[in-house]
């Protein structure tokens, strides 16, 4: 009873998350691999710099990036996926490339409530990460792009403390608790505006965006820094 106890608590410690990746240095989830649960700034750290070339999801939301510190210095390309136990082969711009790789949502729960600001576009750069309401998100850019997660809507606002021009933004599908992508500031009407508080649930006045339509068990990647408008489904 004790020792399952205690490895119980090594296993707690041990693990990051519960959104699972592995990554293959071969096609088809061939090769040498390893298993990845928590945010990664650089795969070098575990010997797995710009060799992955098929990736499986056990569970979960990931994000990927070309460059180190998932592009905060040096936008690039990326991708992003979510869902559970499926494999995939990596497309030509992010093949061999990846350096850096995190998960996005709740560590606990990818379809718990949550709202995840990204300060680039395509979940790049730094992000700030909301269960709740925020009365002000700081002294960062915040508002390149957004996942919501869980089955509660959001509303963005341009100032502090619930001011300002405002939207409302939504999970993919709010009953099945599909998560949101919002790849760019056009996806949630915040073009040339930066994010400064977040509220939980749809207030005011406010145009309502949703979601583009993305599949679960599928990679989404952008052409990389320039070309971030586009989608590759691969
Ligand atoms: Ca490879
Ligand atoms: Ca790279």
């Amino acid at each position: 009873m004790k020792l399952a106890l205690i490895l119980c608590v090594i296993a707690l410690v041990k693990s990051q998350s519960n959104h699972i990746i592995e990554l293959y240095d071969g096609n088809s989830g061939f090769g040498s691999s390893v298993l990845i649960d928590g945010y990664v700034e650089n795969l070098s750290e575990i010997g797995f710099n710009d060799v992955t070339t098929s990736l499986c999801i056990v569970q979960g939301i990931w994000l990927l990036y070309e460059n180190a510190n998932f592009n905060i210095n040096a936008p690039g390309a990326s991708g992003f996926n979510w869902g559970i136990n499926f494999c995939q082969d990596l497309p030509p711009l992010l093949n061999n490339r990846v350096t850096s790789v995190r998960y996005a949502g709740s560590a606990w729960g990818f379809q718990e409530d949550a709202l995840i600001i990204y300060e680039n576009d395509w979940f790049q750069s730094r992000e700030m990460y909301a269960a709740a309401d925020f009365p002000s998100l700081g002294r960062f850019s915040y508002g390149g792009s957004l996942i919501v997660t869980g089955q509660s809507a959001w509303t963005l606002y341009e100032y502090p403390y619930y001011t300002g021009y405002r939207v409302c933004v939504t999970p993919l599908d709010i009953v099945d608790a599909s998560p949101g992508f919002y790849t760019e500031p056009y996806d949630f009407g915040f073009a040339g505006r930066v994010i400064r508080s977040v509220r939980k649930g749809c207030w005011g006045d406010r145009s309502i965006y949703t979601a583009i339509k993305i599949e679960p068990g599928k990679l989404y990647s952008s052409y990389g820094a320039g070309h971030s408008d586009s989608i590759v489904n691969s």
